[in-house]
Formats: structure tokens, sequence, C-alpha cells
């Protein structure tokens, strides 16, 4: 049966004329963005986002049995990009580059286990070549020919071209002929040229960023996009950032899933500045981006959350607030743990179900192109934790009076 929406359902009165064009399924425009980012009127946001996403996905949520490889820490962009936690510089305490047999070696974790996606990113080395990325993805092929690649940002082939002395075009057909299926959707943070000059002085800029996107849509390489919210960027800046995501989909159809990223505070030079160290975005938040991303992003036909960053609770929540995609098994998440994250670094297959199944919705897993793979629905509940040693209990003395 279609979603049907109740408009007095909207306690705000702002929200009635939105709810009104999302109903006809007409696009909303930066004065409706703004209108969603002041109001207060959270479950009637969720209401409008909720009902926008049933129209699209029904009740399924996606979710992907994936593992997370960074292959280097080191990041030439370490003291400009001031929000990461994650990069190093060549000599600094921690920085690591991985041999190719070190990747494979971590990758060996998939045999036997699920395993559908190698999402692969990582810092600008100066010295990576690209040779050793079509190295590691062709490896990668040989010793797990059903997995998928979703490898490298924008940001890390705009570099890779520059070092190569290449075009963008050339590096990304290589990676295809290496075995890449897409392209994850981080390095975009914010498109605003002053919120970049304030967090990422010296990232490419969001044109750039959307170029090498439009360019991968164009070799038939699908992608994902992002935005990085909750640090100095205003609610202008998101919707800005949020058009320029449309527009392109409008022209090439190439973005696959939306994934709002909250910004972590921890261990950053960016959260001591503003005094925010241990203090991430709110709940409020997180629901209202993912909301708002769904409702915006009228053409992009999923909306992620990413489960290590605003926590599996939340995230449960937000697949009543216009998400249907879950971000996978992950093992192992490192770029939001460096920033101060609490969150477990992988969740197991039936875990990730059962989140999805006690949220009342229908859990499908998926390739990194969005082909359904099979419903987990009736898939049993995880094994309930080892039982823990008994301990000991003293039961107070009772003493007669
Ligand atoms: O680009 C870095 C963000 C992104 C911090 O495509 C931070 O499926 C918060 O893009 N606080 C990388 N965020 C992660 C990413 C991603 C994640 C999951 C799925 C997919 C996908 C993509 O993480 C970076 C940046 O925007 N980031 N540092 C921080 N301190």
């Amino acid at each position: 049966m279609p979603p049907t929406l109740d408009l007095a359902l909207l306690r705000d009165p702002a929200l009635r004329p939105i709810g009104e064009k999302v109903t006809l399924g007409q696009r909303l425009d930066h004065a409706d963005g703004l209108a969603l980012y002041a109001t207060n009127d959270l479950l009637g946001l969720g209401t409008l986002a909720d009902f926008a996403n049933r129209r699209q996905n029904g009740d399924r949520v996606f979710f992907s049995a994936n593992q997370h490889l960074n292959p280097t820490n080191v990041c030439v962009l370490r003291a400009t990009c001031t929000f990461c936690s994650f990069a190093r510089t060549p000599k600094e305490e921690g920085a690591y580059t991985r041999s190719l047999d070190e990747v494979y070696a971590e990758a060996e974790q998939a045999r036997g286990a699920p395993t559908t996606e190698f999402h692969i990113v990582g810092g600008l080395h100066p010295k990576l070549r690209l040779e050793y990325y079509t190295d590691m993805l062709r490896g990668l092929k040989e010793r797990h020919p059903t997995v998928h690649i979703k490898a490298l940002t924008a940001v890390e082939i705009a570099h890779l071209a520059r070092i190569e002395k290449i075009s963008e075009r050339e590096v990304l057909a290589a990676l295809k002929d290496a075995g890449l299926t897409s392209l994850p959707g981080g390095g975009a943070e914010v498109f605003s040229t002053a919120v970049r000059a304030t967090i990422a002085e010296r990232k490419l800029t969001g044109e750039e960023w959307i170029r090498v996107h439009r360019t991968a849509h164009q070799l038939g390489i699908p992608t994902n996009c992002t935005m990085l919210y909750g640090h100095v960027e205003t609610a202008d800046d998101r919707l800005q950032h949020l058009a320029m995501l449309r527009e392109l989909q409008d022209e090439t159809g190439g973005f696959l899933t939306y994934i709002p990223l909250a910004y972590h505070p921890d261990h950053n030079e960016l959260g001591e500045e503003l005094g925010r160290v241990g203090t991430a975005t709110s709940g409020f938040e997180d629901l209202k981006n993912i909301a708002i991303g769904r409702l915006f992003l009228d053409n992009i036909p999923h909306v992620k959350t990413h489960w290590p960053m605003v926590t599996p609770a939340l995230s449960q929540i937000a697949l009543s607030f216009g998400c249907d995609d879950v971000e996978g098994t992950v093992v192992f998440e490192r770029v939001y743990h460096e920033a101060g994250a609490s969150t477990d670094m992988a969740m197991s297959y039936p875990q990730l179900v059962t989140l999805i199944r006690d949220a009342g919705r229908r859990p499908v897993e998926r390739n990194s192109l969005y082909e359904a793979l099979r419903d987990a629905s009736d898939d049993a509940p995880p094994a309930p934790p080892a039982p823990a040693e008994p301990r000991k209990r003293s039961l107070p003395v009772v003493h007669a009076a």
C-alpha cells in the first residue's frame, strides 16, 4: 500500500506548505530548506522524510557486509585539514603505510566471512604512485574475485592525477581497469569556499570534487556523496552543498547514496579551536540532517546512516527519519575512532540484521551497486554472548536481632 501523509501531524505551520510539495512530489527550494533547518518540530520533519523515503523504498532497508581498509594515514594535507584526526606526517608518531602484502593479509578476514565489499580510503601520501593502487586492486580481485571494490575519494583521485601528471579521467580509467566498482563519498566536507578556507584550506575545491565525480559517472563508475556537518558551516552552506549534489545527479544520475557525516571534535585542531573537544553533534542535529538530506535530494535513491559515527542506537531511529541504508559490518572503522567515536569498530552481520528488524523494517543485504542480494527478514537472531564467569555473590549476612 502506498504511504500516506497526514499534514495535521505537522506541528510547525512552516512545514505545511513543504508537506504539500512533498506530497505532490515537487522539488524543494532553498527557502524550503531553510525552513526545514529552522524547525524544532523534529517529529514533523521526520514524518515528511519517512513519507518521502517509504514512497521510494517501501519498508526495505539496505545493509552491506563490508570491510574497511586504510592503506596509509600519511597525508600531505595533515597541517591544513584541521578537522581530521586520522592524518599524520610521514615522521609523526602513529604514521603508517602498508605494503601490498600487509593489505592482502588484512583483507584475508574476508575469507569465510560474508564480505561483499572492500571500502578503501586513506591519506594523500606524497610518494605512493598510481601503480600501488592498481596493483592493490588487481591483487585483491585475484584473491577475492566476488568482492566489489569501493575505493579512493575524489581527493585521492585528484592527488594521484597530480603526482602522475595525467588527467583525473586517466586515473579513474586505470583504476576501473584494475577492478574498481565505485567511489566512496568522502572528501566533500562542505563545498562553500569560506568553510573550506577555515577547515580544509588546501583540499580540492567543491567544484573540483564535483568534477571528479562527474568524470567517474561518465566512465560508468557510480559514486556516493557526503556532507560533513556540525562544525563552522551555516544552514545556508549546507543547502548550497546539497544543491550542488542534486544538480550533478540531475545531469548524470551517478550517485547511489548520500551519507551525512557528523563532525567529531576530538584529537584535531578544529575541535580545540572551537572548544568542542568531547562534544560531538547532538542527536537532534543528526536526525535533522538525515531527514533534510532525504527531502532535499529527491533524485538520489538512498540515504545512508554511518552507525560508527552516530551510534547504532541513533542509526536505528534514523530509519524512521528518511534513511533506508545502514553502513555495513565495517571491520574496522578508524577515521572516526581517531576523532573520539566511542562506538564499536565493527558490527556482526546478525547484529545489523537485528538492528534493522527491531526498527520494524525489512533488512535486505545489498552489494556496492545496490543490487539486492538477500532478504534477511527471517534470519536467526545473533547468538547470545558467551556467559561471563559466574560472579561469587556474597549475600548480606542478616543477624537476628
Ligand atoms: O571525508 C574526517 C570525514 C570522511 C572527521 O561512501 C570526519 O559509503 C567527522 O567518507 N569527524 C571519510 N568526520 C568517511 C567517508 C565515508 C564513511 C562511510 C561510508 C562512506 C561511503 C564514506 O570522514 C572524510 C571526512 O568528511 N571525517 N575526519 C572527523 N574528525
